[in-house]
């Protein structure tokens, strides 16, 4: 199914069309998905397919700095960036009808897109950068994800005070324009700390939704039985909220 089509018919009418949305069988559902007020806001606002800014090169930031995992000590990750990360892989699986496995070079032969954003941290910092990495929906398209499906999780190599790290979003930020698997930063391939060597950029949330080190991609029905159930390491271990929209 192309819930991607549904996006694009939303465009700029998405305030007028809310109602619309909300009567056809999968807006009905991309709309039930949603668990708390601040994404029933953002929806209502008609911000979910809006465009996050854009910068000019002039703005991005002299250093992104990282965090939160920064240099990944657990399973083969020190030997796999030392190979530079020739034998990485990507799968794209659970609810798709054509369950792939990516290669970097798979990713890189991909129609790219490139944008300048800004990344906000819930710490208390923000830094401008420029993104560049094929759009997860076209990943999406051609795995083919099933009607059931309601979320898409992203897991990570690293393994953060004894938790995998992982993360995930609706199918409203999955298939949005800007939702980009990353592997380069400022044009240069990304560096360590900053998720080598792929990274989500979802460019309408806040930074701890942004899976660094990303390993597998899996559309799931339902995040109860992933993690502690609350859709990401940080929802699970410190109570921040899974709709973290900006
Ligand atoms: N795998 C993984 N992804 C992650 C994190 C992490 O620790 N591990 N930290 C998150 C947080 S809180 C932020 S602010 C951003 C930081 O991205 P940066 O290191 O490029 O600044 O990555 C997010 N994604
Ligand atoms: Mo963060």
């Amino acid at each position: 199914m192309k819930r991607r089509n549904l996006l694009i018919g939303m465009g700029a009418a998405f305030v007028a069309g809310c109602q619309k949305i909300g009567e056809t069988a999968p807006g009905k559902a991309l709309l039930e998905a949603a668990p708390n007020w601040h994404k029933n806001l953002h929806d209502a606002l008609g911000g979910r397919t809006a465009l996050a800014p854009e910068f000019q090169p002039e703005d991005i930031s002299p250093d992104f700095r990282g965090n939160g995992s920064t240099n990944p000590a657990n399973g083969d990750y020190q030997a796999q960036a030392a190979a530079g990360f020739a034998d990485w892989r990507i799968t794209v699986g659970g609810m798709v009808d054509n369950p792939m496995t990516l290669t970097m070079a798979n990713l890189r032969a991909l129609p790219q897109r490139t944008q300048i954003t800004r990344h906000d941290c819930v710490e208390g910092w923000s830094a401008i950068g420029q993104w560049t990495g094929p759009q997860l929906s076209t990943l999406l398209d051609a795995a083919n994800v099933q009607d059931g499906a309601r979320f898409i999780v992203f897991r990570c190599a690293d393994n953060l005070n004894g938790d995998d790290y992982y993360e995930s979003v609706d199918m409203l930020d999955a298939y949005h324009p800007q939702t980009i698997i990353a592997h380069q930063l400022n044009g240069e391939n990304l560096p360590v700390k900053n998720g080598a060597p792929a990274r989500m950029r979802i460019e309408r949330q806040l930074g701890y939704k942004h899976a660094k080190y990303v390993t597998a991609i899996e559309a799931v029905a339902s995040l109860d039985n992933i993690g502690a159930g609350k859709g990401g390491y940080w929802e699970d271990r410190a109570g921040y909220q899974w709709y973290a929209g900006v």
